[in-house]
C-alpha cells in the first residue's frame, strides 16, 4: 500500500515527466525570426478571434490565466501537450510516410530500457496484475524485406493503468523492455494486457476536463518505438478491440491501422496478439 505521500498524485507524476522532458530532450529547434513570428502571430490571432466570438469576460481572462500558472506549478505541460497536441504534430510529421502507421509519443516514454533479445518477457513484479499476453511479429521494410537486428522498444501501463518511474512504488523498468528482432526479422514479447488509462484527474490537466464536462480516458494501449539501420524509427500505439475509449480517445490518438486483433490462448487464459511493423527507408 502507498503511503499519503507516495500516492500518484498529478504533482509527483508531472515533475517526473517535466524533468524527464528536460532530460532526454533538445529543447531548440533551428526556427527563423521570420517562422517564429508567423507561427506565433497565427496562434495570437487564434486566440484574440476567439475572445472577440464568444465576448470572453475578464473573469474567464482571469480564471485562464490561474490555470495556466497550475498546469505549470503541477508540472503537466508534457501531459497537457501531448493528450492535446501532439496527435496534430505527429499527423504532420508523418504525413508521407508509406510504412506502418505512426501515433503520438505521450509524457511516459523512458530511454534505455532492458534488453531482452528476440523473445522475452518484459520485467514484472511476482504479484503482477493482468491477462497474460504474448505480443509477436516480424519488423520489415517497405520493400518487403524482413529486417534482422531491428529494436522494438515497448512499454505500457500496469493493471491498474500506472507506469513505472512516473507512479511511485512500481520497480524502474516494470513493464518497459527492448527487443533485438532475430535473423528473421520477429520478435516475441511476454507480458500481460494493460489496462484503460484514465489521465490524472487532480491536477490542472483534470481540472479543464471536469470543467468542461470532458472525460479523462485513454483506450488500453501498447506504447512502442521500432527502429532499424537505414530506416526511419516509428513511434506508434497498439490498441484492443471493444475498448469503450477507442471511439473517443481524450487524446485523439488511435488510427483503424493500430487495432489488434487478440486470440485466446487453449492454456493459461491468456491472449495472443500479432502485429507486424513496416518501416521506410531512412
Ligand atoms: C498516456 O499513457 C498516454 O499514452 C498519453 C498520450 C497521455 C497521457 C498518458
Ligand atoms: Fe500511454
Amino acid at each position: 500500500m502507498t503511503s499519503i505521500d507516495e500516492k500518484a498524485t498529478a504533482a509527483a507524476t508531472g515533475a517526473s515527466a517535466t524533468e524527464r522532458f528536460r532530460t532526454d530532450k533538445t529543447h531548440t529547434a533551428d526556427t527563423s525570426p521570420e517562422r517564429v513570428s508567423l507561427l506565433a502571430r497565427e496562434v495570437l490571432e487564434a486566440v484574440h478571434e476567439t475572445i472577440r466570438k464568444h465576448q470572453v469576460t475578464y473573469a474567464e481572462y482571469d480564471a485562464l490565466k490561474a490555470w495556466l500558472i497550475q498546469v505549470g506549478a503541477d508540472g503537466e505541460w508534457p501531459l497537457f501537450l501531448d493528450v492535446f497536441v501532439e496527435h496534430v504534430v505527429e499527423e504532420v510529421a508523418n504525413a508521407a510516410r508509406e510504412g506502418s502507421k505512426g501515433t503520438i509519443e505521450g509524457p511516459f516514454y523512458a530511454p534505455g530500457a532492458p534488453w531482452l533479445g528476440s523473445e522475452g518477457t518484459l520485467p514484472m513484479r511476482d504479484s503482477e496484475a493482468g491477462t497474460p499476453m504474448t505480443f509477436h511479429g516480424q519488423v520489415r521494410s517497405v520493400a518487403g524485406k524482413p529486417l534482422s537486428g531491428a529494436t522494438v522498444d515497448i512499454w505500457h501501463c500496469d493493471d491498474d493503468g500506472f507506469y513505472a518511474q512516473f507512479a511511485p512504488g512500481i520497480p524502474e523498468w516494470n513493464l518497459r523492455g527492448r527487443f533485438e528482432t532475430d535473423e528473421n526479422g520477429n520478435f516475441t514479447i511476454h507480458t500481460i494486457q494493460p489496462a484503460p488509462y484514465q489521465i490524472p484527474t487532480d491536477g490542472a490537466t483534470g481540472a479543464i476536463i471536469r470543467a468542461a464536462n470532458w472525460h479523462a480516458w485513454r483506450p488500453a494501449h501498447l506504447h512502442l518505438k521500432v527502429s532499424a539501420p537505414e530506416h526511419l524509427l516509428i513511434t506508434t500505439q497498439l490498441y484492443f478491440p471493444g475498448d469503450p475509449h477507442n471511439d473517443d480517445d481524450i487524446a485523439t490518438a488511435v488510427k483503424p491501422e493500430l487495432m489488434l486483433d487478440p486470440k485466446k490462448t487453449e492454456e493459461g487464459g491468456g491472449i495472443d496478439v500479432e502485429y507486424d511493423f513496416v518501416l521506410d527507408p531512412a
